[in-house]
């Protein structure tokens, strides 16, 4: 296909009038941006030709792959018989109500508690503003007013939104703009790599990581604390898998102080760890669970909380209007294409295969990196995974952050055809769910080839 793009016009009008988001402007307007014009499957092409075989799904969020001619149906069909009408005055629309049944059939209940209500918004960001919304209005509605404190986790990425930047727990973020906004505060990360002890198991590491929150409610004092929000695998904080003994004693504090628990599975859900919803690989109970991204597989924007029995009971019976909403809650369009997007996800059958054989293979074929002299560490959960580079990994040596290794490795990626994510030196993944075994065998390649040119470059740069 020739899409007959001219680079540097494009370049020129993005970098005169296109500020980008998480960008340093001036840099960006100096470099020059790559223009990415197509994508077909598991690739993507830029305005010169280039292909690359995106690893990162878009961001997160092109679970089914690109140009399925069936999303751009569903929209074409509900933009022709009603692309848009508002659900705020004592209206609905079909889309809207039969991707809330879908959504509360999809999601499986725990022990007692089930899943019956979404609300609907258009991103992550907004989703975890509505959890902020809901979280206190349901405290209030219970008389107990003073449980306004959320829990979140340093490097966790909940969004960009005033509270959602604030849930984030990224120093970064909190450095401009007066943030976190009140009465949200941060554990440290379930990161062995980091934080684990000599001597120290995983299993006893993963215990230890939990009664962080343990420590921090008592100090809070239990009567304050609203919730613990945490995505099930953290994504952009670098795919940080939390050990298996984490989430059940998380569970535990959560339960023993009667504080509500948010699963923020932006990244998670929608089959990406292998089922449609992450908390169920996990085991835990969570109230409130947060989704976007894949739910359209990007196509269009939106996002929404899965709203469990224990809050929509107090919401609905003791709450009166609930004043908060937006435009674009209940989307005809986007809602349209989520159930074409699930019913793909279905057809072929993409979360089993992730949680059967497919995601074995990658697992199996993506750690066989942790034998180049570069990597300390290759590890998958499902169709997420990441590896670190490190100077020496007999004695975990980091480099200095002002080498910016990363961002080198980054760059030959894309260079020569693959695109993963840098997060600081940790090289992450989030691949199509609709790759073959030999579209892994392509992309492990493609990553080994990049290793090859980083260690190289860092060699001619001595730093290493
Ligand atoms: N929660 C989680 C767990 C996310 O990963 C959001 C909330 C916010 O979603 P919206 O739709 O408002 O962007 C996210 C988004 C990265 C990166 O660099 C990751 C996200 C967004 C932008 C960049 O890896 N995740």
């Amino acid at each position: 296909m020739n899409l007959r793009i001219d680079t540097r016009k494009i370049q020129k009008m993005d970098s005169e009038h296109f500020l980008h988001p998480f960008t340093d402007f001036k840099d960006l307007a100096h470099k020059g941006s790559r223009v990415i014009v197509r994508g077909e499957g598991i690739y993507v092409w830029d305005s010169e030709g280039a292909k690359m075989l995106d690893a990162m799904s878009g961001l997160w969020c092109v679970n089914v792959g690109y140009a399925r001619r069936e999303l751009a149906d569903a929209a074409h069909l509900q933009m022709m018989t009603l692309p848009f009408y508002n659900s705020f005055f004592q209206t609905t629309n079909v889309p809207a109500s039969t991707l809330a049944a879908k959504l509360a059939e999809l999601a499986p209940p725990v022990g007692d508690r089930s899943f019956q209500h979404v609300f609907y918004s258009s991103s992550g960001s907004e989703s975890n503003d509505s959890n902020v919304r809901m979280v206190r209005r349901y405290w209030d509605l219970l008389g107990q007013p003073q449980r306004k404190m959320i829990i979140s986790r340093r490097n966790a990425y909940h969004g960009s939104t005033m509270a959602g930047a604030s849930l984030s727990g990224m120093s970064g973020m909190h450095a401009q703009g007066d943030l976190p906004i009140p009465n949200i505060d941060h554990i440290e990360q379930p990161y062995f790599f980091e934080h684990g002890k000599e001597g120290e198991t995983l299993d006893e590491f993963g215990v230890r990581a939990a009664g962080w929150l343990e420590e921090k409610v008592l100090a809070v004092g239990p009567d304050k604390v609203a919730a613990f929000i945490a995505e099930p695998v953290q994504g952009a904080g670098g795919v940080i898998i939390p050990p298996d003994t984490y989430w059940p004693e998380i569970q535990r504090i959560v339960d023993k102080y009667g504080v509500l628990l948010i699963s923020d599975e932006v990244i998670c859900a929608f089959g990406r760890l292998g089922h449609w919803f992450a908390y169920e690989k996990f085991g835990y109970k969570p109230d409130l669970v947060t989704f976007a991204k894949a739910v359209t597989s990007g196509y269009v924007p939106l996002g929404g909380v899965m709203v469990g029995d224990r809050v929509a009971k107090v919401l609905i019976e003791k709450g009166g209007e609930f004043n908060h909403g937006y435009t674009y809650s209940g989307h005809p369009v986007a809602c349209a294409v989520a159930l074409e997007n699930i019913a793909i996800m279905e057809r072929e059958q993409l979360p089993q295969k992730v949680k059967g054989e497919l995601g074995a293979y990658l697992s199996r074929r993506f750690a066989e990196l942790g034998d180049h002299p570069l990597v300390a560490q290759a590890q998958s959960c499902g169709f997420v995974a990441g590896l670190m580079l490190v100077k020496d990994k007999v004695k975990k040596i980091l480099f200095a952050e002002s080498a910016g290794v990363g961002m080198i490795c980054r760059t030959h990626c894309f260079n020569n055809g693959v695109i993963m994510r840098a997060v600081g030196d940790r090289m992450i993944i989030a691949p199509p769910l609709v790759m073959t075994t030999s579209e892994i065998d392509e992309m492990v390649t493609l990553i080994r080839l990049a290793l090859d040119l980083t260690l190289k470059d860092l060699k001619a740069r001595a730093l290493v």
